[in-house]
């Protein structure tokens, strides 16, 4: 950039920038998610800082640039208290941050990386102390300026983490390339499965008024990496592909783009019919397909790095090909012609199941994708949930990881707890993702990966990506829950390097959001480490799943049977009778197990091998079973429930020794909500042993609480406003 004067620079800024940063929102350290930029208090560390960067100097003038400008001023002078002069070229001073993509820097700083560039890709950064004509600086570059974005938010994470900015050099790039966040956003702005308030998108004041929250949305997704937004409904209205709906997604992209943010949009498959007046939606049809493609010309002579469509099709209702006898690939593909010139993508749901199909729900959608496999547009990518049946506390992984080699398959996680008790439960999902990426499909032989299905490292497929069901709402501190806003950032920091570990994920977030006092993250780390488990213990142990309340989910009814569906009635998935418990999906079941590589299929299918916490979810087994901890079935089940409830206790007290390290809007927080937690891993436990006694007629455990109330009176329990949409 060629600023004449700095005073040109400064001007420019202030009259570019008109967003409200954290710092001018209410003093509400938990709107401020992780980007909290606390003063640093250790005088040694503060000075080492001082000294190293005494002024910034951007390269370039896009609008990324300068937001990248921005947050490092209002990160540093925070951090490091002293206001950062800004220039336009190094003069002959010392210990600038110099940031600007590659295409912006000198010569001189061009040859101080001899060898990176090529190390990363467009969205990778490099951060590397140079020197240049005797003099030091912190340079941060990329391909892209939004690579540039990316290593200023890393650089500020290394301050925020209090370590050392010397000789640093770091170099990263995403492993994934599309990382998305999925709105289950109405147009009312109710949130299907949303606990945090309301939807975040004023569709009515859009598309003039812009929220300031839409700007920090922007930059927190920034900070970890995450390069797309859904904004609707997989449950999808047609009215959002409307012109009226079409000039609001268009301001809400326009704030995205500097961030490195894409829109996408969620499609019905029925909007031909509804909003464009033919009589059919049928992908074979002429005029079915023309609509559609002048439908994306439309978009994207609005938005021209709009990123696709996201759709849910023959699944739940939903309308999709089949109700013109045609089939997944008719519907995708369709729709991928249509994007292609434009360099648009479709994200298309493998999330299907059928009241009419009478085999296990867990093997459908493996039945129905993976005879598709390599006939998919390239630019089409199979979205599938982490497990088989719908984001459980626990279940193995999807055995279309692995089973689809020639099509690129996107995961899709739920970050939102919809059936892990909503915002109210403290639960730190980063540790379910880590499971499943870490699970081994041996789909090529040992170590093969979900993560390296995933990263497209196992085959050649060309198209990567990641999805995250947000739990993002109107609520003051976003996600309900402080606590929960980790499962957002470690979802961005998985989605961009699916081999982070949970804790390093932990240990960061803890540092960014509340403090660097080695006792409180210690402390801290491990209670968000094992809430995980927690809530696997109260809720559905040794495999159990699927034996939430009706409709919302919330809280237990492994009693319900009478739904219209079988496949949503908790009975059909936990099968107790006096035998015994557990959905036998073993050879002499179901043979879901089948579906695996025969190495995991076999370890799934023996009782002997198959791993304790996967027990129920593949195998019906006695009460008296011997479990290989020597306990009885029962006894065991009765034993995770009661540790499931320990261990809640112990969150609290572990929280409440925290009380000095954390600010009191925060604490309390945390506090109320762990205890409406623990009051509910009771509930869970009682209501559970109560119903599953009736069958194993065995006698409980010394060890597990009794409860004063009988299985009728939790039986009787209705919620009818529990959170749904
Ligand atoms: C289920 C939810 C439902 C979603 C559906 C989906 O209960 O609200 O629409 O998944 O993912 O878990 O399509």
């Amino acid at each position: 950039m060629k600023y004449r004067n700095k005073r040109v620079f400064l001007i420019l800024f202030t009259f570019c920038l008109s967003w409200n940063t954290f710092a001018n929102t209410p003093k509400n350290k938990g709107y401020n998610l992780w980007l909290q930029y606390e003063t640093v208090n250790n005088v040694a560390l503060k000075k080492h800082y001082q000294n190293r960067i005494q002024g910034l100097m951007p390269l370039g003038d896009s609008q990324t640039i300068q937001y990248a400008y921005k947050e490092l001023e209002l990160a540093l002078s925070a951090m490091l208290d002293k206001a950062f002069i800004s220039v336009d070229n190094t003069k002959n001073l010392n210990n600038l941050v110099v940031f600007g993509s590659k295409s912006n820097l000198t010569k001189e700083f061009l040859k101080a990386l001899p060898n990176e560039f090529h190390k990363i890709n467009d969205e990778g950064f490099i951060i590397k102390a140079v020197s240049v004509k005797g003099k030091n600086h912190i340079l941060i570059t990329g391909k892209t300026d939004v690579g540039v974005l990316y290593g200023v938010f890393r650089f500020l994470r290394v301050i925020q983490m209090h370590r050392s900015i010397e000789n640093l050099s770091m170099i990263d790039s995403p492993a994934i390339q599309v990382r998305t966040l999925n709105h289950w956003d109405n147009l009312d702005r109710t949130v299907e499965r949303g606990y945090a308030g309301s939807s975040i998108w004023d569709w009515h004041r859009l598309p003039d008024y812009i929220d300031s929250r839409y700007i920090d949305y922007a930059r927190a997704n920034a900070s970890v990496g995450i390069n797309g937004t859904v904004l609707t409904n997989v449950n999808a209205n047609a009215l959002i592909l409307t012109d009226q709906y079409l000039e609001k997604v268009e301001a809400l992209s326009n704030v995205f783009r500097p961030f490195g943010i894409k829109v996408y949009l969620t499609a019905r498959f029925s909007a031909p019919i509804e909003i464009g007046g033919l009589e059919t939606a049928d992908p074979y049809n002429e005029d079915v397909k023309n609509w559609w493609a002048n439908k994306a010309k439309a978009i994207y002579e609005r938005i021209p790095d709009f990123g696709g469509f996201l759709v849910k099709a023959n699944s739940e209702g939903q309308p999709g090909p089949q109700n013109y006898n045609r089939n997944h690939v008719d519907g995708a593909n369709m729709l991928a012609n249509a994007l292609k010139p434009f360099g648009g993508i479709v994200m298309w749901r493998a999330f299907v199941y059928s009241e009419h199909d009478v085999t296990d729900r867990a093997k459908q959608a493996y039945s129905e994708f993976v005879p598709y496999d390599g006939q998919f547009k390239d630019n089409v990518l199979v979205q599938v949930k982490n497990g088989a049946i719908d984001f459980q506390p626990r279940e193995p992984f999807h055995p279309m990881f692995g089973a689809m080699p020639k099509t690129p398959l996107m995961m899709e996680f739920q970050i939102t707890q919809e059936y892990l008790g909503f915002s109210t439960h403290t639960v730190f999902l980063p540790k379910l993702y880590e499971e499943v990426l870490q699970s081994d499909t041996y789909a090529q032989g040992k170590g093969s990966t979900v993560a390296k299905v995933i990263d497209g490292s196992l085959s050649d497929v060309k198209l990567t990506g990641m999805a995250g069901v947000s739990n993002i709402g109107s609520d003051i501190n976003w996600t309900g829950n402080v606590f929960l806003q980790a499962n957002w950032y470690g979802f961005g920091r998985l989605a961009w390097n699916p081999n982070t570990s949970s804790k390093t994920i932990a240990d960061e977030w803890l540092r960014l959001t509340f403090s660097n006092n080695n006792n409180f993250v210690d402390a801290l780390t491990t209670m968000l480490i094992e809430s995980r488990e927690a809530v696997v213990n109260y809720m559905t142990p040794l495999g159990l799943h699927h034996i939430m309340g009706t409709g919302h989910h919330y809280g237990p009814g492994p009693w319900v049977s009478n739904l219209s569906r079988p496949e949503w009635n908790p009975v059909y998935y936990h099968k107790a009778d006096e035998h015994g418990i557990g959905f036998n999906r073993t050879h002499s079941g179901s043979n879901a197990v089948e579906q695996y590589e025969p190495k995991v299929a076999n370890m799934f299918n023996d009782v002997n091998s198959c791993p304790g916490e996967f027990l129920l979810w593949f195998h019906h087994v006695p009460w008296d079973y011997k479990l290989k901890n020597g306990e009885t079935l029962w006894n065991g089940i009765a034993l995770k429930y009661q540790e499931g409830v320990n261990q809640v206790k112990n969150m609290i007290s572990i929280w409440d020794k925290m009380k000095p390290y954390v600010d009191e809007e925060r604490f309390n927080n945390v506090k109320m909500l762990l205890s409406i937690q623990f009051k509910e891993a009771k509930w869970w436990r009682d209501a559970c042993l109560l119903y599953f006694q009736q069958f194993s007629k065995m006698p409980l455990p010394k060890t597990v609480d009794k409860t004063e109330q009988n299985l009728d009176y939790f039986m009787s329990l209705e919620f009818p406003f529990a959170p749904k949409d």
